[in-house]
């Protein structure tokens, strides 16, 4: 069943007669199509991809044939009123994640007469959740871009070259190979900038100790996300413990990851096996992971705070990035994206090394 047919089910059981999605990625889940400034409606009948002329020839083109595409000369959402009353709907869910209250006052104003309610976003990020295997290859090919962008970086990388350099080179190499954009803004932190797990990179040479790289690619809509920590200059015996620790919990969480596994017991696994030494505990400071889809962060959470009774099932694509921060000194983080297949199988999509390399 395509996505539009899955969300039409949804909408029929929650007793909805249309949905107004507004948001892109939501749009671009049921269409197939990447647009702005449009909206899509879906009823129990037909269903619309209402857009303006920048977009028509595309639309037509790449956009599901289970819509019909529409460039109204009025206003879009007067082309949705119209389009209600011809399919004799009433009750028309919008997407309370993602409307802002101004917009809604409008929907309510325009589409008088109608009962226009949230529940679209929870139905979709529902929906969104879990992934058939045409998408969960999409984020394979979108995890291969991003580990040949790292094997790139180890035979690029040189101490005297800027965080700003690192990260810039991360997002050309994916875009030049595959990607259609970074999946989200590249994180290339050195030295004191590296205990900031999301720092900013900055126009200053690399400083010694750890250089934390956090990057992914969109392909086809759909995000991978990585991270790989590398040692500029030597190693000394504190940095190796501490990236030895960081390593040893991800492996454990990797490790127990199996149809059913806790969100909030995986994350326990790997914060005990950091919080065991005192000079670490409490410095793992986020949750162990995410999922990850055309959103970089989407449901499940993977972590301390997930819902009693998450667990990983099938269709989940989640990360596992365990990391130690020492404020002032510096930090490591090594994460991986990984899935439960449709069979019930755990498929782990990042293929690059964790050895720790040092950058000489
Ligand atoms: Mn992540």
């Amino acid at each position: 069943m395509s996505h539009l047919q899955n969300f039409k089910l949804e909408l029929e059981k929650a007793g909805f007669d249309a949905a107004i999605i507004s948001e892109k990625i939501n749009q671009r889940y049921l269409s197939d199509f990447d647009f702005d400034d449009g909206l899509v409606l879906v009823t129990g009948g037909q269903s619309y991809l209402i857009t303006d002329f920048r977009y028509i020839e595309a639309a037509h083109a790449q956009a599901t044939k289970e819509m019909e595409v529409l460039m109204p000369k009025g206003g879009q959402l007067l082309c949705i009123a119209g389009l209600l009353a011809d399919n004799g709907c009433k009750r028309v869910a919008v997407e309370e994640s993602g409307l802002s209250i101004a917009n809604f006052a409008r929907y309510q104003k325009v589409l008088e007469g109608y009962t226009v309610e949230g529940g679209a976003s929870a139905m979709l990020d529902g929906l969104r959740l879990v992934k058939d295997e045409k998408e969960l290859a999409t984020i394979a090919r979108a995890q291969e871009i991003t580990d040949a962008a790292y094997a790139h970086m180890l035979k690029w990388l040189r101490p005297d070259v800027t965080e700003i350099e690192v990260a810039l080179e991360i997002e050309f190499f994916m875009r030049n190979n595959g990607a259609e954009a970074a999946a989200f803004d590249t994180v290339a932190v050195s030295g004191t900038n590296s205990s900031r797990p999301h720092g900013v990179p900055r126009r200053c040479k690399l400083e010694k100790g750890f250089l934390t790289m956090d990057f992914g690619a969109r392909v086809d809509g759909y995000c991978s996300d990585m991270t790989r920590t590398v040692v500029i200059g030597k190693a000394d015996a504190e940095i190796k413990h501490l990236y030895d620790t960081v390593l040893t919990a991800q492996l454990a969480a990797l490790d127990a990851l199996c149809e059913g596994a806790s969100y909030r017991e995986l994350d326990k696994i790997a914060r005990d096996i950091i919080d065991a030494y005192p000079q670490y505990k409490g410095a793992f400071g986020h949750s162990l992971g995410h999922g990850v889809g055309m959103l970089i962060h989407e449901d499940p959470r993977v972590s301390f705070a997930a819902k009693e009774g998450s667990v990983l099932s099938r269709g989940h694509v989640i990360t596992v990035e365990p990391g130690i921060y020492l404020e002032g000194k510096y930090g490591c983080r090594i994460e991986d994206m990984v899935c439960l297949d449709t069979a019930g199988k755990v498929r782990n999509f990042t293929k690059s090394t964790k050895e720790m390399i040092e950058i000489l």
